[in-house]
């Protein structure tokens, strides 16, 4: 088996049996009267030891109460000033709050004089009012009275009136229809004369074509000359809406004649315009032309024989033609 300590040393394996039977054996061999090394407390020590316990343990318990009693003070003097402050707070909106109600009362107090005043002014006008009322009321009816007698003495009066308005009313009737009749009677007349218009033809030494009749001058002007010529004979320089009519007055002119158009650009170059100012598509104009050409440029357009146009000095002497529409 291996060693075991002594009360003192160390084992370094030893088994418990083995260790208390070495107890007994060291209990036996010390003489009698003699300690024990690991005698248990002697009545008297652990009473020592109770009262130190005990005087420890009041004196942590002592401890503990100052501490306690020093935090109680500082939590009763943290509640006396929260107190203090409390009624500090309450006496300041106590004051505060009779401020108010006092501001309030002066206010409303003016208030109810500014409207006591204003409703004993309307009470005094309701009194006039009525005062007036009870007044006019025989004034009034007076006044009405001799205003109705007025209205009946002037009736008979009124009456007359009335009835000439009423006659005055048939009698532009009658006009009117009288009006209306002369009216019809005048749209006859004329629908009358056009016909014989249309039966007598274009005036003589002008040509007829479609609905026109067409002027070939003999004598040779400028444009502007050319054209008043034409408004003089309720006519107006040659318009061309189409190639039958272009057709028509190509074949009235011999070779080496020109004739002025009622076409011009004189009011804005370039734009090429009937003398009634509307707009046709169609265009004859011979190649190159209109070229506006020279130092004044060429403003007003003549045609040729073989139906071409072209663009030439508006101030140059040539025939014309006028065309007079039915
Ligand atoms: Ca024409
Ligand atoms: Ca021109
Ligand atoms: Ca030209």
């Amino acid at each position: 088996m291996s060693q075991c300590e002594d009360a003192f040393g160390t084992y370094e394996k030893c088994d418990f049996a083995e260790g208390m039977e070495l107890e007994k054996k060291e209990q036996k061999k010390a003489p009698k009267g003699a300690a024990p090394s690991h005698l248990p407390l002697s009545p008297e020590r652990a009473i020592a030891l109770l009262y130190v316990l005990l005087a420890v343990a009041f004196v942590f318990f002592m401890a503990l109460t100052i501490v306690n009693l020093q935090r109680v003070s500082a939590v009763w003097e943290e509640l006396k000033r929260a107190r203090m402050h409390t009624e500090s707070s309450h006496t300041t909106a106590w004051y505060n709050l009779s401020e108010v109600q006092h501001s309030l009362g002066q206010q409303l107090s003016g208030d109810l004089q500014v409207i006591q005043g204003q409703l004993l002014r309307v009470s005094r006008e309701v009194e006039n009012v009525w005062r007036n009322l009870t007044q006019c009321r025989a004034e009034c009816g007076e006044e009405l009275s001799d205003r109705l007698r007025v209205l009946a003495a002037e009736k008979p009066w009124l009456e007359v009136v009335l009835r000439q308005l009423t006659e005055v009313e048939q009698e532009q009737s009658r006009a009117l229809a009288l009006l209306n009749a002369s009216l019809e009677e005048t749209r006859g007349l004329s629908a009358r004369f056009e016909a014989l218009r249309l039966r007598a033809g274009c005036p003589t030494g002008w040509q007829e074509f479609a609905t026109s009749c067409y002027f070939f001058s003999t004598d040779a002007k400028p444009w502007l000359t050319a054209r008043n010529y034409c408004t003089n004979h309720k006519a107006h320089l040659v318009i061309i809406d189409n190639e039958e009519e272009n057709g028509f007055l190509a074949r009235h002119i011999t070779d080496n004649q020109v004739f002025w158009l009622g076409l011009s650009d004189t009011e804005s170059e370039g734009n090429w315009q009937w003398v009634d100012r509307r707009s046709r598509s169609f265009l004859s104009w011979n190649n190159g032309e209109p070229n506006d050409a020279g130092h004044d440029g060429e403003d007003c357009a003549i045609i040729y024989s073989n139906g071409r146009w072209n663009d030439i000095g508006c101030s140059s002497n040539e025939a014309w033609i006028c065309e007079q529409t039915f």
